[in-house]
């Protein structure tokens, strides 16, 4: 009777034992399983916003305002604008003093000449990055210091 209790107790283990170990496997397989896909889910979302980032940018817009012979933008005297590769930028500039424009000769971007009041805008896409010199064309008005950096990163 001894013998069947040891014998009976030995077969229990065996199961427990064989049941623990193929658990053991099998929640080893199921993490890695889950481990994989979460990976490279990850890997994907990097690599849609690194092309978003390069092929798209973002939609960028600047109000300004020209006078003699300065642009402002939010107090601040030709302000340096800061944009990234591959954005999308729009100058939305008015003359608040006398006949002004806003050009940037490296993207051809220019807006129309504007007279006291008015309002004029450009866009264009800043496809290459460096500092470059945005200004005024009327008369003289760049060399009076009617300019300022646009810087592409
Ligand atoms: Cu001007």
């Amino acid at each position: 009777m001894i013998k069947f209790i040891i014998i009976g107790s030995i077969l229990i283990l065996a199961i427990i034992g064989g049941v623990v170990v193929f658990w053991g496997e099998d929640s080893t397989d199921v993490g890695l399983e889950a481990s994989r896909p979460n990976g490279g889910v990850g890997v994907n979302i990097n690599i849609a916003e690194d092309n978003e980032e390069t092929e798209s940018g973002n939609a960028v817009t600047f109000i300004i305002t020209g006078e003699s012979f300065k642009f402002m933008m939010n107090g601040v005297e030709n302000p340096d604008l800061v944009v990234k590769k591959g954005d999308t930028v729009r100058i939305e500039f008015e003359s608040t003093s006398g006949f002004h424009d806003w050009v940037l000769d490296e993207f051809n971007a220019a807006t129309q000449k504007v007279n006291s009041g008015d309002k004029t805008s450009v866009e264009f896409v800043a496809d290459e990055t460096g500092t470059f010199e945005y200004y005024c064309s009327v008369g003289s008005h760049r060399q009076q210091g009617m300019s300022g950096n646009f810087i592409v990163e």
